[in-house]
């Protein structure tokens, strides 16, 4: 089958091929037709470093599509079933799964998954991303791993949920918990950070302002229900709008360079919470004054798939989707074939869309 696969961390290039091979599922194995994949800026992150993973890969972790074919054990879903694609499983008995009610947190599946490599070229092992891999026409993945969905519901704009939506709203609505009424601001207008947007919305926001340099996406941002958008240099005029001119009651970081994370604690009022969805290369600091916590006593709170549970929360996305209060068909601003990921990879490096959806 055909695939894009990352030979080497730091090609700028995938090389899309045409005989890419499963491996053989295992009883609770569950393999899956791909028909939408989006373009997530965590793809880039891993061909340049940022999040580390193994080489061959197979690129693509937003993604939905048809169940082919199921191993014996598998109960909760059958050929033919529309389904979306999970990069963080949760396994359903650990720790994490039941004690802390944090199933986004589990990594108990996706790390043995990771390590399987269900994809094959030749005689060569070829790793995926989380262990999804949507960034070919079939992959292989637990039960754990999909979410069914209605048939009815639009595959393309479930791809989205399986990560850009899922990450951005459940920032909003699960980790910072948007209170109605209340300032938030948004750094990064791309797909997680349009998300977020529409999370503070949901949650019943007073004033959203979206942060972001590339011009073109302040439009963007204001589509989606920002009350305000701004370049970087003008958030300080922008927050002495709001709260007395104290700071935004909430700070979503949806870009991932530690000078914006570092602006996303300043621009929260003594008290706000500040979380962060970016994602930063390991090496990279944020630095804070040891006197600031105390002094400020403002919330600092990373987010992982935007808390999710997936099993509950997609349904909710789609729920919200289906009844007007998500746009996720808006959100799709260029569509691709496999054969031109590498267009659309360069369109994600200037920053110019918000989602691409690769059809497959
Ligand atoms: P994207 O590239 O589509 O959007 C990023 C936006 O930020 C673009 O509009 C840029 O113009 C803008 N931008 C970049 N640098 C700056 C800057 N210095 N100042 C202002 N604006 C800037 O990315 P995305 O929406 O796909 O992903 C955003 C981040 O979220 C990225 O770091 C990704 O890895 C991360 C992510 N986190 C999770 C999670 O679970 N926490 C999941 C998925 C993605
Ligand atoms: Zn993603």
């Amino acid at each position: 089958m055909r695939a894009a696969v990352l030979r080497n961390v730091g090609d700028k290039t995938l090389d899309v091929c045409d005989d890419v091979d499963l491996i053989d599922p295992e009883p609770n194995d569950v393999v899956v037709d791909i028909t939408h994949t989006g373009v997530c800026h965590s793809d880039l992150s891993v061909m340049n470093g940022t999040i580390p993973q193994t080489v061959p890969l197979i690129l693509g972790h937003e993604g939905a599509g048809v169940v082919a074919e199921v191993g014996d054990a598998v109960t909760s879903v059958s050929p033919g079933d529309h389904v979306i694609a999970v990069w963080s499983p949760p396994c359903g008995t650990c720790v994490y799964c039941l004690r802390h009610k944090s199933p986004n947190l589990c990594v108990d599946l996706q790390f043995g998954i990771m390590l399987r490599r269900q994809f094959r070229q030749g005689d060569v092992e070829v790793a995926s991303m989380c262990g999804v891999g949507t960034w070919a026409e079939r992959t292989l993945v637990p039960e754990q791993a999909v979410v069914r969905i209605d048939a009815s519901i639009p595959l393309d704009t479930a791809a989205l949920v399986g990560c850009g939506v899922m990450t951005g709203v459940g920032a909003a609505l699960n980790t910072a918990k948007v209170a109605p009424g209340s300032s938030v601001v948004v750094f990064g207008v791309g797909g997680v950070g349009v998300s977020a947007i529409q999370g503070a919305r949901v949650a019943g926001a007073a004033e959203i302002v979206a942060v972001d340099r590339n011009l073109a996406k302040l439009a963007v941002a204001r589509s989606f229900g920002a009350t305000e958008a701004v370049l970087p240099e003008e958030l300080d005029a922008a927050k002495a709008e709001v709260n007395d001119g104290q700071g935004f009651d909430y700070a979503l970081e949806c870009i991932g360079h530690p000078a914006t994370m570092r602006a996303a604690f300043d621009a929260v009022r003594r008290g706000g919470t500040c979380c962060i969805v970016g994602v930063g290369r390991m090496e990279e600091q944020v630095s804070f004054s040891a006197f600031e916590f105390f002094f400020a006593e403002k919330n600092l709170v990373g987010s992982y798939y935007g808390g999710a549970d997936v099993r509950v929360d997609f349904h909710r996305m789609l729920r919200l989707a289906e009844t007007g209060r998500l746009d996720l068909a808006g959100m799709i601003d260029r569509r691709l074939r496999l054969e031109d990921i590498n267009d659309g990879i360069e369109a994600l490096q200037t920053g110019d869309v918000v989602r691409q959806i690769v059809e497959l």
